[in-house]
C-alpha cells in the first residue's frame, strides 16, 4: 500500500509538471482526488489493514493529498499567470500611434461658384427661389411665350414625361410661378438643375445648372439691366472686366441681348480660349415680354422689368480651366480634391 501511495505521488508529480492547461489540470484533479480517483480507492482499501498499520498508512495517505492539492493549486496559479500573460501580450495598445485622420468633404466646384453668384445678387437685393424640376409644358413653355413650333418644344430636345408634363428645360418656370404669387416690386433668382435631351460629351450634359434672374417693378429700364448685369460681371471675374452688349432674340424678352466679357487671355485679340472671337458669351438677358408679364396677371402699362440667364457650368470650366465637363458628374475624387 505504501508503494501504492508513492507511485501516485510521483504520477501526479510527473503529470502535473507536463500539463500545460487550465482544463486538463481539472482533469488531473479528478484522476487523483476524485470520488471515483486513484487516492479514494486505496483510502477504502484501508480497512484491511491492521489496527497498527492503518493510522501510519492514514497518516501518509493525507500527506500525499496534501501534497498533491499543493501542487495542484500552485500549478494552477501559474497556469493563470501565463494565460494573462499571453492575453497582455496579444491585446497590446500602442497608445503613442497617430490617429487616423478624419477625411473631410468640401463643397463641388458647382457648388463653389453658384454660392459666389448667388452671394453676389444677394447683396444686390434679390432673394433666391425654387420650384419643381418636373415641370408642365404650361409654365415651361407656354407662359413664356415659347411658340408652339419653337425648336425647344422639340421631344428631341426636351424630355416629355408626357404630352403636357416635362423636365424644365430652363428655370424660368420658377420666376413664373413667383410673379403669379407674389406682386411687384420682385427680385429674384432661380438657380437649379435642368435638363435637355443632348448626347452627354465634353460640352454637352442632359443635367446642368442654369441661373436665371428676374426684376419687376414701376420704370424698370434697360438701364437698370445694363447696370445690374455689369456690376455682376465684374464682381465675378474683377473689376476690370469688359462687358459687351449684343443684341439677340428670345421669345420671352423684347428686346433681348447677350452678354460678353472680352477674353481675359488675350484681350479682344482672338485666341483658342475665345476661338478667335476675342469675346466670351456668358449670359442672354432682355427686357421681360409683354405677354409675359400679361400672362402672370402683371400689367405691362404699369409695370416693366429685366430677366436673365446663364449656364453655371461654362462658368466653372473657364474658371478653373476645366476642358470636360463630364468630370463635373463623374465623382472621381481625384477631381474634386483640387478645389
Ligand atoms: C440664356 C438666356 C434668358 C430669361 C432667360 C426670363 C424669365 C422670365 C421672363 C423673361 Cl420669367 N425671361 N428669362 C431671359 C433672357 C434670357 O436666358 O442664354 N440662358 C442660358
Amino acid at each position: 500500500m505504501k508503494e501504492a501511495l508513492e507511485k501516485i505521488r510521483q504520477a501526479a508529480a510527473n503529470e502535473l509538471a507536463r500539463c500545460a492547461d487550465i482544463k486538463e489540470l481539472d482533469q488531473l484533479r479528478v484522476k487523483f482526488l476524485g470520488k471515483k480517483g486513484e487516492l479514494t480507492a486505496i483510502l477504502k482499501a484501508m480497512g484491511s489493514l491492521s489496527a497498527e498499520e492503518r493510522p501510519k498508512m492514514g497518516q501518509l495517505a493525507n500527506e500525499v493529498r496534501g501534497a498533491i492539492e499543493e501542487s495542484l493549486s500552485e500549478k494552477l496559479a501559474s497556469l493563470k499567470e501565463a494565460k494573462l500573460e499571453r492575453q497582455l501580450r496579444s491585446e497590446r495598445l500602442d497608445v503613442t500611434m497617430p490617429g487616423r485622420l478624419p477625411e473631410m468633404g468640401k463643397p463641388h466646384p458647382l457648388t463653389l461658384v453658384m454660392d459666389e453668384i448667388k452671394e453676389i445678387f444677394l447683396g444686390m437685393g434679390f432673394s433666391v427661389v425654387s420650384g419643381p424640376e418636373v415641370e408642365t409644358d404650361h409654365y415651361n413653355f407656354e407662359m413664356l411665350n415659347i411658340p408652339k413650333e419653337h425648336p425647344a418644344r422639340d421631344t428631341q430636345d426636351t424630355f416629355y414625361i408626357n404630352e403636357n408634363v416635362i423636365l424644365r428645360t430652363q428655370t424660368s418656370p420658377v420666376q413664373i410661378r413667383t410673379m403669379e404669387k407674389q406682386s411687384p416690386p420682385i427680385r429674384v433668382i432661380s438657380p437649379g438643375r435642368v435638363y435637355r435631351s443632348d448626347a452627354i460629351d465634353a460640352t454637352h450634359s442632359p443635367l446642368f445648372h442654369q441661373i436665371e434672374g428676374l426684376v419687376v417693378d414701376k420704370g424698370v429700364t434697360m438701364a437698370d439691366l445694363k447696370g445690374t448685369l455689369e456690376i455682376f460681371v465684374k464682381r465675378l471675374y474683377g473689376e476690370d472686366a469688359v462687358v459687351r452688349f449684343r443684341p439677340h432674340h428670345f421669345p420671352f424678352t423684347e428686346p433681348s441681348a447677350e452678354v460678353d466679357v472680352m477674353c481675359f487671355s488675350c484681350h479682344g485679340e482672338g485666341c483658342r480660349l475665345c476661338k478667335g472671337e476675342g469675346w466670351i458669351e456668358i449670359l442672354g438677358c432682355g427686357m421681360v415680354h409683354p405677354k409675359v408679364l400679361q400672362n402672370c396677371g402683371i400689367d405691362p402699362e404699369e409695370y416693366s422689368g429685366f430677366a436673365f440667364g446663364m449656364g453655371l457650368e461654362r462658368v466653372v470650366m473657364r474658371r478653373f480651366n476645366i476642358d470636360d465637363l463630364r468630370l463635373f458628374f463623374e465623382n472621381d475624387l481625384r477631381f474634386l480634391d483640387q478645389f
